[in-house]
């Protein structure tokens, strides 16, 4: 069986939302499209609580961009985003959203989660693995936003789960903070995901 898991596509990473990835909203037609070629359609949804520690505002004397030391390692500070129930956080609203699954994530305040399967600490899990593993999922093909954030993390943290991993590019898009989209797809190439 193989799963489409669709991570983040809102409108704060979308032109005009608050955390905008260039061109984000060019994903919305062609994950419209592959939908119907799946077993199982998830989406990701970030879903932060106001005042979420990842987010710069935050934290005294700290912008958006910069880095902080958190209890489970280095975490970049963001403009605030995807707050709960918010238009910020609701999905572009072209895409598709009859779904099998809706996973929210990041939703505790004093951590971060990029990956739709675990917490920043790399270990806390969000239940994904047991609900694909019970569905008799064993492929996944990632896209959405940011291919360098939360597509790389689910990525990395699904090939070491051991599913086979695939990411769709042409329907991703990066925010590419420092060379972290070239990064990325070292990584993921390295961890063998297998990038189209
Ligand atoms: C994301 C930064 C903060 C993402 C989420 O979806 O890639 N990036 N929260
Ligand atoms: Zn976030």
């Amino acid at each position: 069986m193989h799963g489409l898991i669709v991570i983040d596509v809102q409108n704060d990473f979308c032109p005009g939302g608050a955390l905008a990835v260039p061109e984000g909203d060019a994903v919305v037609a062609p994950i419209n499209a592959m939908m119907a070629d799946f077993d199982a359609v998830i989406l990701t949804q970030d879903w932060h609580p106001a005042g979420h520690s990842s987010f710069a505002s935050s934290h005294p004397d700290k912008a958006p961009f910069e880095m902080i030391d958190m209890a489970y390692g280095p975490q970049v500070l963001w403009p605030d985003h995807c707050v709960q129930g918010s238009p910020g956080a609701a999905f572009h609203p072209a895409l598709r959203t009859d779904a099998d699954l809706i996973l929210r994530k990041g939703f505790r305040s004093a951590i971060d989660s990029y990956s739709g399967f675990f917490e920043n600490d790399r270990s806390t899990p969000t239940g994904l693995e047991g609900y694909l593993r019970s569905r008799g999922i064993t492929r996944l093909t990632l896209v959405g936003l940011a291919t360098d954030f939360c597509v790389q993390y689910s990525a990395l943290d699904a090939a070491r789960l051991g599913f086979a991993v695939e990411v769709r590019m042409q329907a991703c898009r990066a925010i590419d903070l420092d060379g972290s989209l070239t990064a990325a797809v070292s990584a993921m190439k390295a961890a063998g995901v297998t990038l189209t």
